[in-house]
């Protein structure tokens, strides 16, 4: 192969790469095309293991050495199912409330170490996103003598994981049951046990520096547990939803305020009306 060969060669390989690359990025977010349109996740063909968690999340287990955390245990239905101790990632359902009803669960591996699931977006609006509106529903499936926990905050334009400008409640906290080693929830029928625990999350969101066209966002959903001693329970997250919310424009801001300026003034003219039509009407009763 001469030089001029080789170049051409390079220079194919450099452009198949990069559109390898560029192809990942866009398969790895879902792109934000449109204002006030909820973006959702219901985690219904999530089948418990990494290769079934959906397109545009991300799954990070504690990574420690020996850890458990990262075991595919796969679907746990705990209608009709005893209660296992085994730590690891989990598609949990009810069946007796739905058989198709899935939700993103895990079984904590004790240590200091979060789990984290990454849902990751990429502003493709054609201009800024200054605020978000996220809501999810935290699913508790068993119980535990540790208080297993479900946090929320965001990662905007790579600028660090925070939780400013979050106005609602982000945390959620497992009930802890009397059996410390761990079991299914009461009400069941053995050897399955009772429905979960489901808490419901709605949280607003204004960014401190508007997202720009083109920049990415993550929201993180962080799981951790490690004290006292005893057993997390089964805990999920299902229901995601984000919407982007458009900020009026200030010329419509103008006209909301010149109609109800409008409408104040024609209210206060109506009035004055009837208050004149009241005092002429007394002034001729007293005439006569
Ligand atoms: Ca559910
Ligand atoms: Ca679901």
């Amino acid at each position: 192969m001469n030089l001029r060969a080789n170049l051409r060669w390079t220079t194919v390989c450099a452009f198949v790469v990069a559109i390898h690359f560029c192809s990942a990025q866009t398969w790895a977010a879902m792109m934000i095309t449109a204002f006030n349109s909820p973006m959702t996740e219901n985690f219904d063909t999530f089948a418990g293991t990494a290769a079934t968690v959906p397109a545009n999340f991300t799954w990070t287990p504690d990574g420690i050495g020996g850890s458990t955390t990262g075991v595919d245990r796969g679907l746990f239905d705990t209608a009709t199912t005893a209660y296992t101790n085994n730590n690891g990632l989990y598609a949990l359902l009810y069946s007796s409330n739905s058989a198709t009803d899935r939700a993103f669960g895990t079984k904590r591996q004790p240590n200091t170490n979060p789990d984290i699931l990454a849902w990751s977006f990429v502003n493709q609006t054609g201009t800024d996103i200054s605020s978000f509106n996220v809501s999810w529903d935290v699913e508790q499936y068993t119980q535990g003598g540790r208080p297993t926990r479900i946090d929320l905050n965001y990662n905007p334009n790579v600028a660090g994981a925070t939780q400013a400008g979050i106005v609602g409640t982000t945390l959620t906290t497992a009930q802890t049951g009397t059996p410390t080693t761990g079991a299914n929830l009461p009400g069941g029928t053995a050897p399955g046990g009772g429905p979960p625990i489901i808490t419901s999350r709605s949280i607003s969101i204004s960014l401190a520096t508007p997202l720009a066209d083109g920049q990415s966002i993550d929201f993180n959903w962080i799981t951790t547990g490690n004290d006292p001693s005893g057993a997390n329970a089964h805990f999920a997250v299902d229901n995601l939803s984000v919407t982007a919310i458009a900020v009026p424009e200030p010329a419509a801001v103008w006209l909301v305020a010149i109609f109800s300026a409008a409408a104040y003034m024609s209210t206060f003219s109506i009035r004055r009306q009837v208050a004149f039509a009241f005092v002429n009407t007394t002034r001729v009763r007293w005439r006569t």
